[in-house]
């Protein structure tokens, strides 16, 4: 990585995880069991990923970076509350995520489902609370993020998704799984600093849209690829639990070479659509290409 991005990267995940903390209630109000499992879900590591598009699209369109922390924030919120659902005993069993004891097993099942619950809630409030944006930012957010995390996004795709297991899906089929359960906030993500600008060129919107909509899907193929090559330590969840579980996922159906394959054209036809931003999108192309060539 140049030393230039990994600066920055470290400053934005930094503001990132102070934000976090800010936001989340503090340890030392009760139910204190509630909140220790809340932080422990959200600040318990984790890439930052969602976070760092954020800021990179906010550079992109010339966005204050004060304006870009509450969708920043609400998409890590609502990220981390995923994950803990995705963990547990009904959906994917997990015991470790980001090398860690998964919140249910860290405490229990029904502190884990509390701690998701509450921080769902949590994000729309950072939301609805956002400082000196236009008018209507707040609401345009609330429908963008509300929409990515429902049943026709991210709690949809978790649907397929659990109900593919141990059948065959076609390409189409899988990538609208993919696009619901991980590119709909990916794609919130990138999106979301438009919604701060009153005056966003038509043409813009439309690249971020094509850029986000292929982003989102290469990250949950190079998340599948990881889970077959990937090591455990690094990856800091099970490997090859996608196919203990047997997972409809890109490799198992399709094979690892043209998973990569896939990935590769994602992010061909995703860096198309961001040429036009010029110099100002270079953070942004380091994420994209981040995102398919990373080993956690
Ligand atoms: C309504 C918010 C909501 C959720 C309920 C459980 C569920 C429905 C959806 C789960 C969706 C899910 C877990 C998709 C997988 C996305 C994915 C590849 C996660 C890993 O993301 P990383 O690698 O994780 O960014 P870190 O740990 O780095 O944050």
């Amino acid at each position: 990585m140049p030393e230039d991005f990994k600066d920055r990267v470290a400053t934005y995940t930094a503001r990132i995880n102070d934000r976090l903390n800010s936001a989340l209630p503090p340890l030392a109000t009760g139910p204190k069991r509630l909140h220790g499992a809340m932080r422990y879900a959200v600040l318990n590591g984790g890439k930052r990923v969602r976070p760092l598009l954020v800021y990179a699209v906010g550079e992109c369109l010339s966005v204050d970076t004060n304006l870009l922390d509450a969708p920043a924030v609400a998409i890590e919120l609502i990220h981390a509350f995923s994950l803990v659902h995705d963990d547990l005993p009904a959906m994917d069993n997990d015991d470790l995520r980001r090398g860690k004891p998964t919140v249910h097993k860290q405490y229990d099942e029904a502190t884990a489902i509390l701690a998701a619950d509450a921080l769902q809630p949590l994000a729309f409030s950072v939301l609805a609370n956002v400082d000196g944006a236009p008018d209507d930012a707040a609401i345009k957010l609330v429908r963008l993020i509300t929409d990515a995390c429902g049943s026709t996004g991210m709690t949809g795709g978790q649907s397929i998704d659990l109900a593919a297991e141990g059948t065959v899906l076609s390409a189409g089929e899988l990538e609208h799984m993919y696009a619901l359960k991980t590119g709909a906030l990916i794609h919130a993500a990138i999106v979301s600093p438009g919604m701060l600008r009153t005056d966003l060129p038509a043409a813009d919107a439309e690249a971020l849209d094509q850029f986000g909509r292929a982003i989102g899907i290469a990250f949950q193929i190079k998340d599948d690829i990881l889970d077959v090559e990937g090591d455990t330590r690094i990856i800091g969840k099970p490997a090859g639990s996608d196919q203990s579980l047997n997972k409809a996922t890109y490799p198992a159906l399709f094979g690892v070479d043209a998973s990569r394959n896939r990935c590769d054209e994602l992010l061909t036809g995703a860096l198309q659509n961001i040429e036009q931003f010029g110099q100002s999108a270079a953070p942004l192309e380091w994420l994209a290409r981040y995102i398919v060539e990373r080993s956690e």
